[in-house]
């Protein structure tokens, strides 16, 4: 038996729109288990300025997720959704795992590398130390699981290692203070379902992201029926059909990605939806796509629409989720101080 109770944390940048990647990736598993532990989703705004927002869209934007949050499904009585600048013990704890996890371990960070890009020198600081603060956002509620997508797991493998050096570090201090063999669970990352990795569906060998400059790229929460029509009628694809196994959709990536998405939204698996469409045309297989997005979509883009015509009610939210959160960090934090010496 664990000495850790199930509890789950999650968040996703207020960069842009949430578009489908977030949605299939990480939202379905979140909703999901709202009814199996203790859940805390926010809105990570302090990640999202380690590249430049404009202040006035960032503020915007941390509103607008927070509507999408719970548009999708999630009951802000059940959860605690809350942005996370407003609980300063994320921050404060990860700068003491700024100083546990090693430069090397941060060295091999994919993301790190991709997002700084060929010109290193001029990335911002808080770029290359992400990985600590996204792993003081789960720590910091000694969280179990983290459901996220493909993308999001060798960071996951970083908090665990954060996890353990701090256990290991502190380890006469952890025991003496009362708190058994370790202090920090070693976090599950959650990382299920048909589309744990949405490509965009102009190149399905990249994922589909907020950052990509064609919005071609992607499917965003906030599309309209016609457009979400529209760009899975343009997805691009190779020149054969469908296939009836899942062989036939190996070094496929482009069709891959298309069924893929159609069994995540349909609530099917890959081999089922080549069941019933292999053999067949993609323009056929397109259409049917598109209805089944459009009909999970829509309510989500109205939903969104008519929760933020009420700002008061988004600011509620937040603000109690702050709250509710900073109860569980604050003596987080404190017995972490009391453990390192701080206190
Ligand atoms: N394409 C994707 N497929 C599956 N899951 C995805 N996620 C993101 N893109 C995909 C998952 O969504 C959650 C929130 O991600 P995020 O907004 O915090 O950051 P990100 O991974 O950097 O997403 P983007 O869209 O690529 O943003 P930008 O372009 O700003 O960097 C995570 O669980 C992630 O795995």
């Amino acid at each position: 038996m664990s000495q850790f109770s199930p509890r789950v944390l999650s968040g996703m940048q207020p960069t842009g729109n949430l578009h489908l990647g977030n949605y299939l990736g990480a939202m379905l598993n979140w909703i999901k288990m709202q009814s199996t532990h203790e859940t805390l989703y926010c809105v990570v705004d302090l990640h999202a300025i380690t590249v430049w927002q404009e202040p006035k869209e960032l503020r915007k934007a941390i509103r607008d997720v927070t509507a999408a949050y719970i548009a999708c499904g999630l009951d802000p009585k059940r959860s605690i959704i809350f942005n996370q600048s407003r609980v300063h013990e994320h921050a404060e704890l990860a700068w003491v795992f700024n100083c546990v996890a090693r430069l090397g371990w941060l060295n091999r960070m994919t993301q790190f590398k991709e997002k700084a890009g060929k010109d290193k020198e001029k990335a911002s600081v808080g770029l290359y130390v992400y990985p600590n603060l996204m792993a003081a956002d789960i720590l910091i509620y000694r969280a179990t699981a983290v459901p996220v997508g493909e993308d999001q797991k060798q960071h996951l493998e970083l908090t665990r290692d954060i996890a353990q050096k701090f256990n290991i570090d502190f380890a006469d201090e952890i025991r003496e203070q009362g708190f058994g063999d370790a202090y920090f669970p070693l976090t599950e990352p959650i990382i299920t379902g048909p589309a744990t990795r949405v490509m965009s569906l102009r190149d399905g060998t990249k994922k589909m992201s907020k950052s990509d400059p064609s919005d071609l790229s992607r499917i965003n929460l906030t599309d309209s029926a016609d457009d979400i029509a529209r760009k899975i009628r343009k997805a691009k694809t190779d020149a054969d059909g469908l296939p009836s196994e899942v062989k036939g959709l190996e070094a496929r990536p482009e069709a891959e990605n298309l069924v893929g998405i159609y069994a995540a939204l349909a609530g099917s698996s890959v081999d089922g939806v080549l069941r019933e469409f292999g053999g067949g045309q993609f323009s056929s297989f397109k259409n049917a796509l598109a209805d089944v997005a459009v009909a999970k979509l829509s309510p989500i883009t109205e939903e969104m629409n008519r929760l933020l015509a009420d700002s008061a009610y988004i600011e509620n939210v937040l603000a109690d989720g702050a709250a509710r959160a900073g109860a569980i960090a604050a003596p987080i934090m404190h017995d972490v101080k009391k453990i390192v010496g701080l206190i």
